[in-house]
């Protein structure tokens, strides 16, 4: 059987910001199993950034973004993943959405065989293990709050 070819793919995570705290969940994908990750997805055919970071949103965890508040781009990083299971290859765009801290907004954990389940945490406490592309920022200092 032929294996699928290997290329760099685009990704889109958000940073869903609420106070001083991001929302993260517990991998349960093969890549970064296990690990504390961002919402997002594969950038499909035809969709801008924004569009791609409110749609994984909103099928992963149910918050609908851009509605109230803007959806920002914040910066990409080069992610070549080889010691994975299935070894990958992301150019992973990073994006921001602020959540209204008193809010009745409620977070879903809308798909359960991809994610334990989505906690906000503070920035300074975050859990680990983060996954590696987002490990890599934050031990580089990259902060993504506004100023
Ligand atoms: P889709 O079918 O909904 O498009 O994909 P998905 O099942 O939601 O894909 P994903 O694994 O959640 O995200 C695609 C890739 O994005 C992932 O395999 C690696 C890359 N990625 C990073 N950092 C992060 C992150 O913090 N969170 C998520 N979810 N993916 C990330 O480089
Ligand atoms: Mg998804
Ligand atoms: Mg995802």
């Amino acid at each position: 059987e032929a294996s699928p070819p290997q290329v760099p793919r685009v990704a889109v995570v958000v940073f869903l910001l609420k106070g001083r705290s991001v929302l993260l969940g517990r991998r349960r994908s093969s890549v970064g199993h296990s690990a504390f990750a961002l919402p997002g997805g594969h950038l499909e055919f035809g969709e801008s950034f924004e569009e791609c970071a409110v749609r994984e949103v909103r099928e992963e965890t149910a918050l609908e973004i851009g509605k109230g508040g803007k959806v920002e781009f914040l910066t990409v990083t080069n992610n070549v993943m080889l010691s994975e299971p299935k070894k990958c290859h992301y150019v992973t765009i990073f994006m921001r959405a602020l959540v209204d801290e008193g809010g009745e907004q409620v977070v879903q954990n809308a798909e359960p065989e991809k994610c334990d389940g989505w906690d906000w945490y503070e920035w300074d406490q975050l859990p680990h293990p983060l996954f590696g592309p987002l490990d890599k920022m934050v031990k580089a200092g990259f902060d993504p709050f506004p100023l």
